[in-house]
């Protein structure tokens, strides 16, 4: 493991990590403007990518290397998908790349910061309305520099709660479709925006009551499973573990409606297979 052997100020951090995230936004919003869908390149069957979410990936990446000297990165367009370093970085360029390609304004950059394995520091950044949601570790959570909290919605009736598809057809969509089904049927509504970053964040400022989804990956949900936190939100597996981050099933509510939840996936199909996160 790579230490740097020193500590790191977060204050002064924030005002050089905000301007990046800002300034990434800005090309990215100038792009998005006049993308083609011709130039969209694909990873994998269903996964796109393209030269704005690498771009914003290299800005990030320099930025963040020149803040904290010797940290690691996980990140969506390169290779680098674990590190051991005291520092990670764990950055979606663009989150809700699908939208981004077909002209829906909604779409995000998300940054997290780990120290010893821990989240410390998350940023979503909306750059179409410029919403910066941001959470650093026991100082709590905010929208534009306010301060932002969960909904006091207690029962799923009431609820609005937002979920998400994995790209490639897998093995257990059947069992997706009727534990959506389920939650369709108990809630006051359900919504696939196709960001996780910002589904995460919508919940921590009380606009969604929950949100969950399995076959996520570690740098969609990072910054924003901090948020929740942070905003006095919960944020498990599955199962109802706490270490969501690489299981790649996620569950992240407001707290009062969490039981109400959790019942309906640990009595599904899905819930019941603890392997379905990793197909
Ligand atoms: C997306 C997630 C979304 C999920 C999509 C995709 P990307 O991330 O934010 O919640 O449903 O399948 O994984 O690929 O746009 O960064």
């Amino acid at each position: 493991m790579e230490s740097t052997n020193k500590s790191i100020d977060l204050d002064h951090l924030d005002q050089e990590l905000q301007q990046s995230i800002r300034k990434a936004g800005e090309f990215a919003v100038k792009e998005f403007r006049r993308f083609s869908f011709n130039q969209v390149e694909f990873k994998a069957e269903n996964d796109p990518f393209t030269f704005v979410d690498v771009s914003v990936e290299n800005m990030l990446t320099e930025a963040c290397s020149r803040l904290i000297p010797g940290s690691g990165f996980i990140t969506e367009e390169s290779d680098d998908q674990v590190s051991q370093n005291e520092y990670v970085w764990i950055i979606d360029p663009i989150d809700g790349t699908t939208n981004f390609t077909h002209g829906v304004p909604h779409f995000s950059i998300s940054l997290a910061l780990q120290k010893d394995q821990k989240l410390i520091l998350g940023y979503v950044y909306e750059p179409v309305h410029q919403e910066m949601f941001r959470a650093e570790k026991g100082k709590g959570a905010s929208l534009n520099g306010e301060p932002i909290s969960v909904s006091e919605i207690s029962s799923i009736q009431s609820s609005l709660i937002a979920t998400g598809f994995p790209y490639a057809n897998h093995p257990w969509r059947k069992e997706y479709v009727s534990l959506i089904m389920q939650v369709m049927d108990k809630a006051n509504g359900l919504r696939r925006m196709g960001s996780a970053a910002l589904d995460l964040a919508y919940v921590a400022c009380g606009r969604y009551e929950a949100y969950f989804e399995y076959k996520i990956n570690p740098y969609d949900v990072a910054a924003g499973a901090l948020l929740v936190l942070e905003a006095g939100g919960m944020v498990t597996d599955f199962t109802g573990d706490q270490d969501f981050l690489f299981k790649r099933k996620i569950v992240s509510t407001n707290g009062r409606i969490q039981e109400q939840l959790m019942a309906l996936i640990q009595e599904s199909d899905l819930g019941r297979h603890d392997v379905v996160g990793n197909v």
